[in-house]
C-alpha cells in the first residue's frame, strides 16, 4: 500500500478523552474513531490488525478441531426466557422490540442459540463429542465503557461451545481450550496467564480467565512468579490426547494465580515470600463448564448407547477479539508508538522514501516495493511528499516491526537501512539482503 493512497488520519495532537496509552494510540494511529459510547468504527488500520488477530484465533481453533460458522447477532428473547437468564441478565442486556411487538435482544453471549441449534439436530451420543464456535459482535451495555476497545459496549468476541456425553469427556473440551489459548495468545506476542475466576452470569464452577499483566488491567491478580517463566512455545500437540492435554493443564494452573474474586489469602500465603507477586491484568479471555446448566432448562439432550436420553455436558470459552488489540498495545509499545508483534502487525514493514521526486530514491522503493510484494508480503510505502521527521514520526506511531530507509546517500553505495521498530538498531545493507532479512522473519522463502 501507498501511503499518499491509504487512508490513515493519525491525529498530532493526544486525545484529552483516552485515559489510558493503548486507547490513546489507537486514537491517534488511525486505528478507530468512536461512533458512541463504547462503540467504534474500525477504520483501515485498525480493521487490519482485527481481521489479523480474527485470523489467528480462527486458525487455532480449527488446529484443536472446533468448527466454525456463524450465528446473528439479534436474538429472540424466548429463549433466553427458556434459560431462564432473561431476567436474570439485567441492564447489560440491550433489548430491542419488533415491529410486531416480538422482545428481541442484541446477544450479549450464545449459550441459548448454539444449544438451540444443538437440540434441533442432534440426538445421538454419537454425534459427540461436538465443539462449534463463531467469531460476531456482542452487545453488552456496560454501566461504564472506557478505555476504548477494552471495555466496550458492542465488541468482537470469539465464542465456542462444546457439547459432550460426559462430564469426563467435557472436561477435556476444557482443556483442550485451555491449551488453545495458551498458543493464540502466544501467536499474538502475549503473555496471557490462565487464573481460577469467578463464573459470574455465564454459570458452573470450573473456570479459568486469562490475564495479560499491565498496570492499567481492570482486574486485581495475585499469583506465583514462577508462572511469568512459563512458555507454551511451538510443542505438537494432538488435541485428541485427553493425557497431553492435561499435562498442560497442570502445567499451566497447578500455581497459585487467582483474580481477586477468587483470591484466598491463606492459600496464598503457602507460596514462598520471594514468589508472591500482587499485580493487575487485562483478561482477554474466558473459559467456563457448566455442566447441563442449559442443556437441562432447554431440553437438549442425546440417547446414551443404552437407548437413555441424558442431557448433554456443556462448556462455553471465548475470546475477548476486539479487546486484544488494546491488550497487545499495551504490553508492547515506547514513547513514541505502538510496537507490533510480527504476528499482528497490520503490514509486514515500512518503506521511508527520504527523498520524493528522486529517479533513483523512488526507484529504488518502487523495486523493493515490487519484490516484497511479489514474496507475498505486504509493505507501507511511505511515498508522501514530507521532511523525513515526519515519516518517521508516523512510521513509530503506528508501529510496524521493520522500516527500510531508502535514501539517495546510501543508494550511491548501495545500501538501503533496516531498522527495526523494537531495539531502534538499524543495519545498512543492499536491497536484496534487506528483501530476504524481512521474508526470513515472516517465513517466506525468497527465490
Ligand atoms: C464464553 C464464551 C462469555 O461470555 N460465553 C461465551 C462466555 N465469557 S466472558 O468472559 O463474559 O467474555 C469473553 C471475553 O470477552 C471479552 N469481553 C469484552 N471485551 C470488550 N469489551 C467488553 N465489554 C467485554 N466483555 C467481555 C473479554 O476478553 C472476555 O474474557
Amino acid at each position: 500500500m501507498r501511503l499518499s493512497r491509504y487512508f490513515l488520519p493519525v491525529l498530532k495532537e493526544t486525545p484529552a478523552e483516552a485515559q489510558i496509552v493503548s486507547h490513546r494510540l489507537m486514537l491517534r494511529a488511525g486505528m478507530i474513531k468512536q461512533a458512541s459510547a463504547g462503540i467504534y468504527s474500525w477504520l483501515p488500520l485498525g480493521y487490519k490488525v482485527l481481521r489479523n488477530i480474527e485470523q489467528i484465533v480462527h486458525e487455532e481453533q480449527v488446529r484443536a478441531g472446533h468448527i466454525p460458522m456463524l450465528m446473528p447477532t439479534l436474538q429472540s428473547a424466548d429463549l433466553w426466557r427458556e434459560s431462564g437468564r432473561y431476567d436474570d441478565y439485567g441492564q447489560e442486556m440491550l433489548r430491542i422490540t419488533d415491529r410486531h411487538g416480538r422482545d428481541m435482544l442484541y446477544g450479549p453471549t450464545n449459550e441459548e442459540l448454539i444449544t438451540d441449534i444443538f437440540r434441533s439436530h442432534v440426538g445421538s451420543y454419537k454425534d459427540l463429542p461436538l465443539t462449534l464456535y463463531h467469531i460476531q459482535w456482542k452487545f453488552r451495555d456496560e454501566i461504564r465503557p472506557r478505555f476504548g476497545v477494552m471495555r466496550g459496549r458492542e465488541f468482537l468476541m470469539k465464542d465456542g461451545y462444546n457439547f459432550d456425553l460426559t462430564k469426563e469427556d467435557a472436561l477435556h473440551a476444557y482443556n483442550r481450550h485451555l491449551v488453545s489459548y495458551l498458543r493464540t495468545y502466544e501467536r499474538m506476542g502475549l503473555q496471557a496467564i490462565p487464573m481460577r475466576a469467578d463464573s459470574g452470569p455465564i454459570g458452573g464452577d470450573d473456570t479459568h480467565e486469562f490475564l495479560v499483566l499491565a498496570e492499567t488491567g481492570e482486574s486485581e491478580v495475585f499469583y506465583d512468579s514462577e508462572i511469568t517463566d512459563l512458555k507454551f512455545g511451538d510443542r505438537a500437540i494432538d488435541y485428541d490426547s485427553v493425557e497431553q492435554c492435561q499435562a498442560v493443564l497442570e502445567e499451566f494452573t497447578s500455581r497459585y494465580a487467582r483474580t481477586d474474586e477468587t483470591h484466598d489469602v491463606a492459600e496464598f500465603a503457602k507460596v514462598p515470600e520471594e514468589r508472591r507477586r500482587t499485580a493487575r491484568g487485562i483478561e482477554v479471555g474466558q473459559i467456563f463448564y457448566f455442566g447441563t446448566k442449559y442443556s437441562d432448562a432447554m431440553g437438549a439432550t442425546v440417547a446414551d448407547a443404552e437407548g437413555n436420553k441424558v442431557p448433554v455436558h456443556m462448556g462455553s470459552h471465548g475470546i475477548g477479539v476486539s479487546r486484544l488489540l488494546g491488550a497487545i498495545i499495551e504490553a508492547s509499545h515506547d514513547d513514541n508508538g505502538i510496537i507490533w508483534p510480527e504476528g499482528v502487525t497490520p503490514f509486514h514493514c515500512g518503506i521511508v522514501n527520504l527523498k520524493q521526486g528522486d529517479n533513483e530514491a523512488d526507484a529504488a522503493c518502487d523495486a523493493l516495493y515490487a519484490s516484497l510484494t511479489a514474496l507475498g508480503l505486504e509493505p507501507l510505502y511511505d511515498d508522501r511528499s514530507e521532511r523525513a521527521g515526519a515519516k518517521f514520526a508516523t512510521m513509530d506511531l503506528i508501529g510496524l516491526p521493520w522500516r527500510i530507509t531508502v535514501g539517495p546517500r546510501g543508494l550511491k553505495n548501495g545500501v538501503v537501512e533496516l531498522t527495526s521498530r523494537r531495539t531502534g538498531e538499524s543495519e545498512e545493507l543492499p536491497p536484496e539482503q534487506a528483501i530476504a532479512r524481512i521474508a526470513t522473519i515472516y517465513g517466506k522463502a525468497t527465490a
